[in-house]
């Protein structure tokens, strides 16, 4: 039984493997990413049960996800691949050290999803649910799903934890909003990035923020500030440091290394500033590497790198 379940929409992706940006580039390698299933993998690897259960395509790039993510140790036993329509796909260049991500993934098979395809009894015997704005942002019927999967954690005690991941591509920031905000207010945990709060709540002032989120029902948990995250409650603010991170070859997936590392440190019972500390470990952990989640530790590499286990290269 997972302890902790999570949906969404995973695509391929593919990154160009010369400098050269995708336009000119010939050779690209081929991996996938879906900000709910790096969670996933992440949480797993940090030694956890949990389950992900997308909608994919019947194709070869849904079966190829699909396989992968059961590799990783993911229950996968509740995701589609479904004939209706494709897996979603993304590209994804780093040109002077500016990301650019392009979508292809309007009307794909996760986009399609429905509330009533979500089985209650799975969701229910977890401890918690991660949800992202994401899937808010894919359809009606996602948005809806998303908000039915929420109530339905909530029926049953199962706690929330929701990342906003605020996607300008996908949906306009008037629509997302509203959305975005209507869920912060249903999260036990809310974990956005501090760049992220600045948009939606249309104000550069720190203080400011942190007196919108100190309204909210739950904990914040605050991403990407200086260098610090922050843990807002109704009384305080905790600032958690980072780690250093070496080198940096890819941000993209840093903040849910972030949120596998923290939820994995709340299922092994952790003060919630020691899980902030766990998240910020692994975010710092995958940018040092290619792809969105492939940086993510496992847990036996987490204790040798905070015991300073001396590497052992042969
Ligand atoms: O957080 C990383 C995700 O953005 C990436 O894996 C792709 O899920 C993705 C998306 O929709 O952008």
């Amino acid at each position: 039984v997972p302890e902790i379940v999570t949906f969404g929409e995973t695509m391929a992706l593919m990154l160009p493997e010369d400098v050269k940006g995708i336009e000119y580039s010939s050779h690209f390698q081929s991996l996938f990413g879906g900000a709910e299933s790096n969670v996933a993998i992440g949480v797993a690897r940090l030694g956890h049960r949990v389950g992900w259960f997308g909608r994919l395509g019947k194709d070869p790039l849904g079966r190829m996800i699909v396989k992968k993510i059961r590799g990783e140790g993911v229950d996968v036993s509740r995701a589609e691949l479904t004939t209706e329509a494709p897996t979603g796909l993304m590209l994804r260049e780093i040109i002077s050290g500016k990301t650019s991500v392009y979508y292809y993934r309007k009307g794909s098979a996760a986009s399609l999803m429905k509330p009533e395809q979500l089985d209650e009894s799975y969701i229910s015997q977890a401890q918690y649910l991660h949800v992202t704005g994401i899937t808010m942002a894919l359809s009606e019927s996602a948005r809806e799903t998303l908000k039915e999967s929420v109530r339905l954690a909530k029926k049953n005690g199962v706690k929330v934890c929701f990342d906003p991941n605020l996607r300008l591509k996908l949906w306009s920031l008037e629509e997302a909003r509203g959305a975005l905000l209507e869920m912060a207010q249903e999260a036990d945990y809310f974990l956005p990035g501090l760049d992220e709060l600045k948009l939606l709540y249309a104000t550069e002032s720190f203080d400011e923020i942190i007196g919108k989120l100190r309204e909210l029902p739950g904990v914040s948990i605050v991403k990407g500030g200086e260098d610090v995250t922050y843990i807002v409650d109704k009384t305080s603010v905790t600032e958690v440091p980072y780690f250093k991170a070496e080198r940096i070859v890819d941000t993209v997936g840093a903040g849910d290394g972030f949120c596998a590392g923290f939820i994995a440190g709340l299922l092994k019972n952790y003060s919630l500033a020691e899980a902030v500390r766990l998240g910020n470990l692994i975010g710092c952990m995958v940018v040092q590497n290619e792809g969105d989640w492939e940086g993510i530790p496992t847990w036996e590499q987490v204790e040798a790198f905070l015991n300073n286990e001396k590497h052992v290269e042969r």
